[in-house]
């Protein structure tokens, strides 16, 4: 089975005035189509055909770079809008919201951070909130379409939250000012989205 662009879980226009019409768009039926459309081309024919995505990333720097870059462009798109919602922002609750002031202090130390790796990441590349393989969550940033399910990633874990720092996701409306982008895209995150992964990520663990 090849790997399909997943319909977004809103419409383009559902998520203004914080991410763009056009760029949603553009976004999801351009890049996000072509990140789809190469990896499914790099795995023809091999024998990471009909394997799952977090598996084939496993051994990311093992594949070659068309693997490497297109596995996770499809892989981060995926969760990217699946963690933003036109209902969201607010705060997170429940076993999520505890497990981040245990591993933070507050969600507002872990917004901090998170602003500090994604301001930081020189570049195109992602910022991520993961929980590690002992159980606690941590922020970190990858370059280009690396992530931290990924051999190659600097910090390994399994990622609940991600925001794509790519110019292509937010220089329509703000140019060069990544800081705003990323201070408004906590308007529109899903902390229920974001609280399932959490509780897969957790559960997995335990096992
Ligand atoms: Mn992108």
């Amino acid at each position: 089975m090849a790997f399909k662009l997943p319909a977004l879980p809103y419409e383009y226009d559902a998520l203004q005035p914080h991410i763009d019409k056009r760029t949603m768009k553009i976004h999801h039926t351009k890049h996000h189509n072509g990140y789809t459309t190469k990896l499914n081309a790099a795995i023809e024919g091999t024998k990471l055909k009909g394997k799952k995505i977090e598996e084939i990333l496993k051994n990311a720097s093992k594949h070659g770079a068309g693997v490497r870059n297109n596995g996770g462009g499809y892989y981060n798109h995926n969760m990217f809008w699946k963690v933003m919602s036109p209902k969201g922002g607010g705060q997170p609750k429940g076993k999520l919201a505890k497990a981040i002031d245990a591993d933070f202090g507050s969600l507002d130390k872990m917004i901090a951070e998170f602003k500090a790796a994604a301001g930081t990441r020189f570049g195109s590349g992602w910022a991520w909130v993961c929980v590690s393989s002992r159980g606690k969550l941590f922020v970190t940033s990858t370059p280009n379409q690396d992530n931290p399910l990924m051999d190659c990633a600097d910090k390994k874990g399994t990622p609940i939250l991600c925001l794509d720092v790519w110019e292509h996701a937010y220089y329509l409306k703000y140019q060069n000012k990544r800081p705003d982008y990323v201070a408004a895209f906590f308007n529109v995150v899903d902390w229920s989205a974001v609280s399932k992964l959490y509780s897969k990520a957790t559960a997995k663990k335990k096992k």
